[in-house]
């Protein structure tokens, strides 16, 4: 089963409006692997600009997060309904940085997945582990939790791609080996196959990410279960490029 490669660039909360237009600019000047489906995710204030500066290339934009319910008392968030409202396709959920600094649990996280493809919205849904399961050996069950988590509330997970971030390697340099991130990844296959069905377990992408950098992607993508990469300080540095073209 041939899934499309799938490469994300997670902004986080960097950038200003000047250095996001030469980001886009680098973007779209570059000669990207045409087999494969590039998303950046800006902060939510540089969503739109981003959009407008990428319209006609092959590189489409995502939130980085959003909240279920479609409008309302909720100050200071983005609804579904409203990146649905602008056209914007994707949206990042259950990114680590958001389950342990604002608290969102994965009964949260469930929620908002629902929500977004109840507006027909794309998800990058984020699981992984801390280091602390990892050393206590409690990695899949813990990736198994968060997804069955998702699972009691989504049925159809043909617009979801599951990103594999153990939380150790986010930001630390300290990238999961090959083998390390190719262990859980099958894992996960087996997951989807066993609770979703194997026609789907098939077609699901799994995306790495965690310390993702143009001197470490080639061997990762080159695992059967890594469908791609959502890549965070790298994805600020034209090396992005790079990683959209490990396969090249
Ligand atoms: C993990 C990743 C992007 P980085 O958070 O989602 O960030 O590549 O900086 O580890």
């Amino acid at each position: 089963m041939a899934r499309t490669f799938f490469v994300g660039g997670n902004w986080k909360m960097n950038g200003s409006l000047e250095s996001t237009k030469s980001l886009t600019q680098t973007l779209t000047q570059a000669k990207l692997d045409s087999n494969v489906e590039v998303v950046v995710a800006p902060p939510a204030l540089h969503l739109l600009t981003v959009q407008e500066q990428l319209k006609g290339s092959s590189v489409s934009v995502s939130a980085q997060n959003a909240f279920h319910k479609a409008s309302g008392a909720f100050t200071g968030e983005v609804s579904v309904s409203m990146l649905k409202d602008a056209s914007i396709p994707w949206v990042i959920l259950g990114h680590s940085e958001r389950r342990t600094l604002f608290h969102e649990s994965d009964a949260n996280v469930a929620e908002k997945t629902a929500a977004a493809l109840a507006e027909n919205l794309s998800v990058i849904l984020c699981i992984g582990e801390t280091l602390e399961q990892r050393e206590a050996n409690e990695t899949v069950n813990v990736v198994v939790r968060q997804l069955n988590a998702v699972a009691d509330q989504v049925k159809d997970w043909s617009k979801i791609v599951v990103a594999y971030e153990p939380v150790w390697a986010i930001g630390t340099g300290k990238v999961a080996t090959s083998e390390q991130a190719q262990e859980v990844h099958a894992a996960i296959r087996k997951w989807a196959s066993e609770k979703l069905g194997k026609d789907t377990a098939d077609k699901l992408r799994i995306i790495y990410g965690g310390s993702v950098a143009g001197k470490n992607c080639k061997e990762l993508a080159q695992q059967p279960d890594i469908d791609g990469f959502l890549v965070g300080g790298a994805s600020l540095k034209p090396e992005f490029v790079d990683i959209v073209n490990a396969n090249a």
